[in-house]
């Protein structure tokens, strides 16, 4: 019998002797690769994490004590060490286990993540809560340097600082966020300053030490020999220090008994602490350690290789074929500048920031920043593409509103990830943009039905003079040709891809496809539909759609969104405004609910979002006069 299987709670786990605790984490680290190889997932995060896990949990009294882990992808071990294991390979299947943490799956899970840098905030507000109950219990947040990018963790350890309360941070520092981590904060993780900065710095420590009465000017001659003595002056320590907070580290995160005996020491002190722990990503299987991009979010790969054994389709995907119009449009216009926010590889954008790297901007994982950063861009006759999963870009709904579209700024968004994304679920879906959007004065969004119509909305959104958005798809495209030049569309102009009289789908973005399915089956049984492919959620085509309104009474409105303020809804509302309330509708999207993870054509089926769900829809309207 293994280590691993006589866990089924942390309880069982302090059982173990130290001793013990390496083997486990081997054990752990195979099951890891062994279930991620068949499920996707991310690997190398968990690698990664897999001694601190084990540490935290052999240290901590854990559901008492309170574990967040920040994102939550790298928390495989602990879902393993949980209660966890017996069902740990249905990991990101349908009606399996979460590739992130879930209170609803686990009471060891203190909080629900999926979103980075959230769990400062989220362990104040336990331990606060904690106190006010009068409740013993300490408070874990295990956040990574790529997470410590976003300002929402240093709205966390302000207050935390402030507070001095019983909080605990352990930042697992790995110097990657998914692809290598940027900014300056990371520099001063890793104390790798440039020349400039350390001259700065040593100036200012040698006002600082010279300033200090009798001692300053021997403290300056002792410190002054080497340049890296000024730097071991200089401690990453310093940034938390000045948020209040009792800094220990760094120390190496793989290191089980040195983790262990710091974890116990700072267990008993009662006040904000920071541990800096440093980890590596992928550590124990080769092929992550050496590619920890590729495998930070991986498809299924074979374990003896580290191949990747997904069928990728031939056909290329929108975020591809994203990647490449932004490269040939912004050969011919130098205005064009690219921001990201932590995810060149995830948006497509790792081309255009070897092509022009001046011109490429990642922000870290900081959406909200891109967005005003953008504005700022394009007041300065820029103009910026935000290209931002559409989950993400949520972040930054009071940047768009405030920044962008108040002034009619022309920052373009491309919006990836657009409807269903699959295994990541409930946090990961991009369900709600055409409504958040929809509501912004200014704003036009549009959603392509297929790749070619994707490159000429960024045409069209490049020659626009105002904040646009067009939000697609995760996946392989439709294999349609991409014309040789991206003509621009007429902005608010939607396009009649079928005609016929007896039912009128109205479609947006991908769903135009399911329509066009539909209306082929349908005319098998001689029901004939008029399929509008209406591009534009806002402006909407209210000539077009009144006019065939106005005959077609029967209407069904499609789109890969929630049908609450979407595009059904901008539908409904142009009828009523003209005054057109003799017709039938049916609305297809995501009712009021969040959707979970699995396969996205699984979801799309069960969610009534696909080409049956149309022609159930249709059915309904014929038979009912
Ligand atoms: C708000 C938000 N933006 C982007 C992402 C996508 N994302 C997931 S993990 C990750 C990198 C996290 O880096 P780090 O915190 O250092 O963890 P590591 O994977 O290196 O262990 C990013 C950008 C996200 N989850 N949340």
């Amino acid at each position: 019998m293994s280590l691993l299987d006589q866990i089924d709670s942390p309880q069982d786990l302090k059982r173990l002797s130290r001793t013990e605790l390496p083997k486990l984490a081997e054990e752990i680290r195979q099951v890891i690769v062994e279930v991620v190889s068949k499920s996707g997932g991310h690997l190398a995060s968990s690698l990664g994490a897999v001694e601190l896990a084990l540490a935290v949990h052999y240290v901590f009294e854990s559901p008492k004590d309170k574990i967040i882990w920040d994102v939550g992808h790298q928390a495989y071990a602990h879902k393993l060490l949980t209660g966890r294991r017996d069902r740990f390979s249905t990991l990101r299947q349908h009606q399996g286990i979460s590739g992130f943490t879930r209170m609803s799956e686990s009471p060891y899970d203190a909080f629900s993540t999926g979103h980075s840098s959230t769990s400062v905030s989220a362990g104040l507000g336990i331990a606060c809560g904690k106190e006010l109950k009068q409740e013993k219990g300490k408070v874990v947040a295990i956040i990574g340097d790529g997470s410590m990018t976003a300002g929402l963790a240093y709205e966390g350890l302000n207050q935390a600082g402030d507070l001095q309360k019983d909080l605990i941070v352990i930042l697992n520092d790995n110097d990657m966020s998914i692809s290598r981590n940027v900014g300056a904060l990371s520099s001063f993780l890793s104390r790798t300053f440039s020349r400039k900065k350390i001259q700065e710095v040593r100036k200012e420590i040698r006002e600082f030490l010279k300033s200090l009465p009798k001692v300053g000017d021997d403290i300056y001659q002792f410190a002054k020999r080497s340049e890296a003595s000024i730097k071991t002056l200089i401690t990453p320590g310093m940034l938390f220090q000045a948020f209040n907070f009792s800094y220990f580290g760094p120390i190496n995160g793989h290191r089980m008994n040195h983790l262990i005996d710091i974890l116990r020491n700072i267990k008993h002190l009662s006040e904000p602490v920071l541990l800096h722990v440093i980890t590596k990503k992928g550590k124990g299987y080769i092929p992550a350690e050496e590619n920890p991009v590729f495998f930070h979010g991986v498809g299924c790969f074979e374990v003896d290789t580290g191949n990747c054994i997904d069928h990728p389709s031939r056909i290329p995907t929108y975020t591809d074929i994203f990647g490449k119009a932004m490269i040939e449009l912004a050969a011919r216009n130098s205005k064009i500048v690219a921001v990201t926010a932590a995810m060149p590889e995830g948006t497509g954008l790792s081309g255009f920031s070897e092509s022009y790297p001046e011109r490429f901007f990642d922000v870290g994982i900081a959406e909200q920043h891109g967005v005003t950063f953008a504005a700022g861009l394009a007041t300065e006759g820029l103009k910026p593409i935000v290209a931002i999963y559409s989950t993400f870009l949520q972040r930054a709904y009071d940047q768009i509103l405030h920044d962008v579209c108040i002034e009619s700024l022309p920052v373009v968004f491309a919006i990836d990830r657009g409807g269903i994304v699959g295994e990541d679920g409930s946090t990961h879906h991009g369900l709600f943009d055409l409504s958040y959007l929809r509501s912004l004065p200014n704003m036009v969004v549009m959603a392509p039905r297929d790749e070619n119509e994707l490159c000429r909305m960024l045409a069209t959104a490049i020659a626009y003079n105002g904040p646009i958005a067009l939000r697609y798809p995760r996946g392989a495209g439709t294999g349609v040709t991409i014309d040789p030049e991206f003509l621009p569309l007429s902005i608010g102009k939607g396009e009649v891809l079928r005609e016929g009289n007896d039912v009128l789908i109205l479609a947006v973005g991908r769903p135009v496809q399911d329509a066009l399915t539909a209306s082929s089956e349908l005319r098998k049984e001689g029901v004939f539909a008029t399929v509008v492919d209406c591009r534009f959620v806002k402006p909407l085509d209210k000539e077009l759609v009144c006019s065939l309104a106005g005959k077609i009474k029967r209407i069904i409105t499609v789109e890969e969104n929630v049908i609450a303020g979407g595009f059904g809804s901008a539908v409904l509302e142009c009828l009523c405004d003209e005054g057109i309330r003799d017709c039938r509708i049916e609305r297809i999207g995501i009712s009021d609910t969040f959707v979970e993870h699995g396969p996205k054509n699984l979801l799309r089926a069960k969610y009534g979002i696909d080409a049956p769900a149309v022609i159930r829809a249709a059915k309904r309207l014929l038979a009912n006069p």
